[in-house]
């Protein structure tokens, strides 16, 4: 008994991705396949941020580099006229220690220089937080809402166009995937146009958070926060929920097809034709833990 519904069960799997090979396949031309032209994603042994992939993440990126080297200047500078003091004035090099207590100039020196080191670092800073706040006139908005565990996405000028995004399990990467990046159903978005995010949850706390793109925002249920992002060229971008929401937090990465304009409104066309109740139905995984996923499948 036990063994026949495990083939009932195996047979059904077979049939479900079957199924869903098929329907990859009779959906030619692939409309989002200007994407896999370029990968933007994490690599082994990398440094700093990725590519930048949006007009944002550029300016972030310079931000970063700017304030990091004058960072490095103030800690070199300081550091050293700490090693000067230790060497020039410790009780065996200077056993008669001055009794100065004050003089106006190094006074004033000390204060308007790091000031005017704040006022350089803070007006580019500024600067930048209004860029990222300006919202206003998108091409698109695309409600990104949380949930334990994955993304689901509503495009607000596609009615109907609403479905979830899970996880492509380990055991069922296909080649050209990414382990713990690829998803089922990514967000396909279209190249050079301003698309708003407007980021919400459905239980609880989680971070839309797109590195390549400078897009981070947390997803917090009851409210909804916004973002925006123009994405440079066609490719896979990829993210991930970044603020610790549970049992498989790590299982929620967020991957981004970036096509031409005219592909990605044939693209909307073609998902509202598939997608049955204009939800993708996912096959591949669920909100269970990992070893309950492995038994399930
Ligand atoms: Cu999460």
């Amino acid at each position: 008994m036990k063994r026949s519904l495990k083939t009932v069960l195996g047979a059904a799997c077979v049939a479900m991705l079957f199924g869903h090979a098929a329907l990859a396949q009779s959906a030619a031309p692939d409309p989002t396949a200007a994407a896999n032209a370029y990968v933007n994603a994490p690599h082994n042994w990398q440094l700093w941020f990725p590519v930048a992939g949006s007009p944002m993440q550029a300016k972030i990126d310079w931000l970063m580099q700017y304030v990091l080297w004058i960072m490095t200047g103030v800690v070199v500078f300081v550091g050293a006229l700490m090693v000067y003091v230790f060497f020039r004035f410790n009780a065996k090099a200077n056993p008669k220690p001055s009794q100065v207590t004050h003089n106006t100039v190094i006074e004033v020196i000390w204060i308007v220089v790091p000031v005017l080191i704040l006022a350089i670092v803070i007006i580019p800073s500024i600067n930048l937080i209004y860029y990222e706040a300006d919202d206003t006139n998108p091409y698109m908005t695309v409600t990104v809402t949380g949930h334990q565990w994955y993304w689901e996405y509503s495009y607000n000028s596609v009615p109907g166009l609403d479905y979830t995004s899970y996880m492509i399990p380990d055991d069922k990467i296909q080649p050209g995937e990414i382990r713990r990046l690829s998803v089922d159903h990514p967000l396909v978005l279209p190249v050079g146009e301003k698309i708003k995010f407007v980021i919400t949850s459905g239980d609880v706390l989680h971070g839309f958070y797109l590195p390549s793109l400078g897009v981070q925002k947390y997803a917090i249920p009851g409210t909804n926060q916004t973002s925006w992002t123009i994405i440079d060229k066609p490719g896979t971008y990829y993210g991930q929920c970044n603020q610790i929401c549970g049992l498989n937090h790590d299982a929620m990465p967020i991957e981004i097809k970036a096509v031409p304009l005219a592909d990605y409104l044939a693209w909307t066309k073609d998902a509202l034709a598939n997608y049955t109740d204009n939800t993708i139905t996912q096959p591949f995984s669920s909100p269970l833990p990992h070893n309950q996923l492995a038994l399930r499948n």
